[in-house]
């Protein structure tokens, strides 16, 4: 296990920059240099959170940028592809060919998936933190919209399962890839052979899901991206409880920021309402939330870290928070884990303390919880969380993942997000 010596805050924050500042290509932030070399949605929006208390200015243009890839059914991408590495990472703009879709923007190339919607939670950040409120309010007024397009589009094209929640169509939609609560959704896919050789394939998912990715990228693709295809044939459709919480907490960060742009809140917040009915009504059991399999027609068993997503929702009744955080403080999650929070419960057959999403613990579903209990008033919880996030990255450096037992580093290194998140908690 690699091990650095005592590092001071100042000494943390200013290696927390000198990240963010090597991994910045003109507006925006890749998340780790050679491993992603482009910009991710999500990873863009915890690096804008990052940025909100000191530069409103580099929050704001990160997230311009993202947007600037927005597709005009309103669905933003997963990834808005660097002109200068179009191919360094599989799959690229030749495989996703947003370029033929008439929905897609002409000159930006981007990937045909999205992302968690944190969006508008960190635009909502980046003006409560704004020191300039002029220059604030006319970022705002210009992402409003775009934000108000992208909730459109997962009210309208993404609800397959017609409950008022929003289903991801693919494992990347998550942001938590190789999350075992996606192994029975993939394993039901037809037998599958696909396409690409083999050396064509990074060997980043050894289990084999790397071809069904492929391969459901491709038929979303050969639909033509197609909304009528996602509801009646796509082969797999989730209701994942971390997504649709986020997107409950944007619905209420929208509701905050509508005023500054001239709207109104009402809309968002029912909105937020209806989320929340069908979070309580579709997702939970046994004391947590669980992913629901649209086409299993079931709930997943596995208990994950996306289990406590709609812990972000600020009205969440007193009574399913404190079910939550039991959970979450027991020997399950972090009651076991000597550097919480362990991407997967401890106990389940599918643990694995060095895989991804498959166990180890990570700086932003840590930030999240983090701040989700803020909303809550656990604020010993909140300190924990904040604290164990911080030992993390004094002990082993920006890490894209730790191992939740003794804190050694994992995946890529100088990651965007574990950088950009270090300074909120040290802020
Ligand atoms: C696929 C960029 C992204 C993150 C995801 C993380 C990983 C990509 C991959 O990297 O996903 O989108 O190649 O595995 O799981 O959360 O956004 O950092």
């Amino acid at each position: 296990m690699e091990a650095r010596a005592a590092i001071d805050d100042a000494a943390l924050e200013r290696e927390a920059w000198s990240v963010l500042d090597a991994n910045r290509t003109g507006p925006a932030t890749v998340p780790a240099p050679g491993l992603y070399p482009h910009q991710w949605s999500w990873d863009s929006t915890f690096v804008a959170l990052g940025l909100a208390r000191r530069d409103t200015r580099k929050a704001g243009g990160e997230l311009l940028s993202l947007l600037a890839g927005q597709w005009s059914t309103g669905m933003v991408p997963h990834i808005v592809f660097h002109p200068a590495h179009t191919e360094a990472y599989f799959p690229g703009p030749s495989v996703w060919r947003s370029g033929e879709h008439p929905a897609a923007p002409r000159r930006v190339p981007t990937s045909g998936l999205t992302q968690p919607p944190m969006h508008a939670l960190a635009l909502w950040q980046v003006w409560r933190h704004a020191a300039d409120r002029d220059e604030a309010a006319a970022l705002v007024r210009r992402l409003y919209p775009m934000l108000v397009a992208q909730h459109d589009y997962l009210a309208g094209a993404r609800d397959l399962g017609g409950g008022g929640l929003a289903a991801i169509v693919h494992p990347w939609e998550s942001g938590m890839d190789d999350s075992p609560a996606w192994d029975d959704p993939l394993a039901a896919l037809p037998g599958i052979r696909y396409a690409y050789r083999s050396e064509e394939m990074p060997e980043r998912h050894p289990d084999g899901h790397q071809d069904r990715y492929v391969w459901l990228a491709l038929r979303y693709r050969d639909s033509g991206y197609e909304a009528a295809y996602l509801r009646q044939e796509h082969p797999f459709a989730v209701e994942d409880p971390m997504f649709n919480g986020i997107w409950l907490a944007s619905c209420e960060a929208l509701a905050e920021l509508a005023p500054v742009a001239g709207a109104d809140p009402g809309p968002h917040l029912e909105a937020a309402e209806r989320i929340r009915a069908a979070l309580l009504e579709r997702l939970w059991t046994g004391g947590v939330f669980h992913a629901r399999d649209l086409r299993g027609g079931r709930l997943i068993p596995v208990c994950t870290i996306g289990c406590f997503g709609p812990m972000l929702d600020p009205r969440l009744p007193g009574d399913r928070v404190a079910e939550l955080v039991s959970v979450l403080e027991s020997a399950r999650f972090m009651g076991a884990a000597g550097y919480p929070v362990p991407s997967c419960e401890i106990r389940a057959p599918q643990f694995d303390r060095s895989r991804y999403w498959r166990g180890p613990s990570w700086v932003n579903t840590n930030w999240l919880l983090r701040q989700a209990a803020v909303l809550h008033g656990r604020v010993e919880l909140a300190r924990q969380l904040g604290a164990a996030t911080l030992r993390l990255v004094r002990q082993s450096g920006f890490r894209e993942c730790f191992d939740p037992f003794d804190g050694s580093g994992r995946g890529g290194r100088d990651f965007s997000w574990s950088a950009a998140l270090t300074l909120d908690l040290l802020a």
